[in-house]
């Protein structure tokens, strides 16, 4: 047994996520984090909303709410929304938790003391009426270069034409419209990255392992000049973690916030407090996951993030660890993720393309989700949700080959004998082969989820239900049954097991089926198998189920085209 620490990248506050963000972090971590746990080992998994920065701001400003309360109201809702899909965290902390603000305070401190935090002085444009210094895409303008009205003091996305905000004509507030603006002198803290340039390249050279995706991008940056650079960790803003150093004040740096990208890994950590907090924990039970000489040397950490959040994890965030001198665990393992496409275009969330997540659970229960998510996760190269996919997986996986064979072989026992383990014959040469399948299928199934290839996972998942379903069709019970009622007892039997077997296996991709499919079959253990052998006599003879409820249903072609309809717009 060994201990794993799982971190998902935290999702936004402002706003539900879409299915592309499920798959590209939480659904897959979740994954593994049910994968470990079934296998015996103890894990801690956790998640949290990120709550900082201006687009929180924004979209509080837009409901009308104040800040925090936006915040408060938002993470119950994305709480509520992951419960529905079933992700097992052990805690959905918040970074804006005290635990994170003393934290990132102290860790602030540190990266100063050690020499590595530079104080910078910068232009910035202030906006009067707003009462704040507005980022330059919250400045609006006329584009020197064609004219177009609504130009953003970065970018001028009519002609593309990079810009500061001095080069806007009649620049005005993207938020109030102000043009009562002045530019002001402002201090900023920035990280220097380029000293530690050293010590991460060692690290990341060292991480031989790592899946492709996630190396070429960290080395991309790491090497390409630029992503090296200082980078700003403070913003004049109201709502964030203030800046100080440890519990001091820091001189200059009044009514400012660090940045949302600083803080916002920190959180990782500064969760586990908060988990500690919520279950009755001591301070000791957390830092033995993340102090290496409080435990957690011992500890196998693991994060789940899409592709643009990479540079943060193996840049930023390690030189914030390595920096503070202090004995935090750093990551082992990065699984990073391509996108998920939507019919034909992208998933937009400030569009409103694609399925969101309370959508999708309106429309379906959870697993028929993660299982078309997981089992096309976007892995080596972007995928692409459609709706006909959608329903010829699930069709074709879940209600064709795992649900068919569960009520087919429960119902025809049911009728010709009754609702306990047949007692018949012996297994004989063709049981023999469905065994060593079944051993050698479950060893990759194994292989494929300790390496976390989620699409290899499930394929071999779903070849471990195909194989029961061949047999089944081979042996044909139902027609073995006149002549032979002992032999078909005996297919019976195996095939009763195997119904507890997969869904045991099942599990961490289909939890809800899972624990229907145990219920149904009176399972009280539901461990890991260790062998075919014995999974396969788990209920003895005389063992009771019930047969189950539809487990899964077939999507229709008129609910299919409905769907289609009623998703191809935009989110209002
Ligand atoms: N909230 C970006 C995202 O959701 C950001 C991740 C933070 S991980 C520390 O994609
Ligand atoms: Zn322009």
């Amino acid at each position: 047994m060994a201990r794993h620490l799982i971190t998902s990248a935290i999702p936004y506050i402002n706003g539900i996520k879409h299915l592309g963000n499920l798959v590209g972090s939480q659904l897959p971590a979740d994954l593994y984090a049910r994968y470990l746990r079934a296998r015996g080992h103890e894990v801690m998994f956790l998640c949290a909303t990120d709550e900082h920065g201006t687009p929180a701001e924004l979209a509080a400003a837009k409901a009308g709410k104040p800040v925090a309360d936006y915040c408060a109201e938002m993470h119950i809702v994305q709480a509520e929304i992951a419960k529905g899909f079933r992700l097992s965290f052990d805690h959905f902390g918040r970074s804006s938790s005290p635990q994170n603000h003393k934290l990132t305070q102290h860790l602030a401190g540190r990266l100063a003391d050690a020499g590595l935090i530079r104080e910078v002085s910068e232009k910035q444009v202030y906006s009067h009426a707003d009462k704040r210094f507005l980022p330059d895409r919250y400045i609006e303008g006329t584009c020197p270069n064609c004219g177009y009205d609504k130009a953003r003091g970065d970018q001028c996305e009519n002609c593309t034409k990079q810009l500061d905000p001095t080069d806007l004509i009649e620049p005005r507030s993207a938020i109030s419209g102000s043009t009562d603006l002045e530019v002001r002198e402002t201090k900023h803290l920035y990280l220097r990255q380029s000293d530690m340039r050293g010590k991460l390249q060692e690290w990341i050279d060292s991480k031989t392992d790592w899946p492709v995706l996630t190396t070429s991008i960290a080395k991309k940056w790491l090497n390409d000049g630029d992503g090296l650079q200082d980078r700003g960790i403070t913003r004049d803003l109201d709502w964030g973690i203030p800046v100080k150093k440890g519990d001091e004040e820091w001189p200059g740096m009044e009514g400012k916030v660090f940045y949302v990208w600083f803080d916002a890994p920190i959180e990782y950590i500064a969760c586990a407090g908060e988990w500690a907090e919520a279950n009755g924990k001591t301070d000791a039970d957390w830092e033995r996951w993340w102090r290496t000489e409080k435990g957690a040397d011992d500890v196998r950490y693991t994060q789940f993030m899409g592709k643009d959040n990479v540079p943060f994890h193996t840049l930023s965030f390690p030189v914030t660890m390595l920096g503070s001198g202090e004995d935090w665990k750093l990551v082992d393992y990065i699984k990073s993720f391509n996108y998920l496409n939507y019919d034909g275009g992208q998933f937009s969330t400030s569009q409103g393309r694609g399925v969101f997540m309370d959508q999708a659970l309106e429309i379906l229960p959870a697993d028929y989700w993660r299982w078309w998510l997981l089992s096309h996760a976007p892995e080596s190269s972007d995928s692409e949700f459609t709706w006909e996919n959608f329903q010829g997986s699930v069709n074709k996986d879940l209600a064709d080959v795992l649900g068919n064979f569960a009520s087919r072989v429960t119902k025809f026992c049911r009728s010709k004998f009754s609702e306990a383990v047949p007692e018949g014959g012996t297994p004989g040469s063709r049981e023999a082969q469905l065994l060593a399948d079944l051993e050698k299928g479950l060893r990759e199934y194994e292989a494929h989820m300790d390496a976390i290839e989620v699409r290899k996972s499930a394929a071999a998942l779903r070849a471990l239900w195909t194989l029961g379903n061949e047999y089944l069709q081979d042996v044909a019970p139902w027609t073995t049954f006149k002549e032979d009622p002992d032999t078909a007892a005996m297919q019976i039997r195996i095939a009763l097991n195997l119904i507890r077997f997969y869904a045991v296996i099942s599990s961490p991709f289909i939890p809800d089926a899972s624990a229907q499919l145990l219920t149904a079959m009176n399972a009280e253990d539901a461990t890991w198998p260790s062998d075919m052998a014995s999974a396969i006599d788990a209920m003895p003879v005389g063992h009771a189920f019930s047969v189950p409820e539809v487990t899964f249903r077939k999507i229709t072609d008129d609910e299919r085209a409905d769907w289609q309809d009623r998703f191809a717009g935009v989110r209002t």
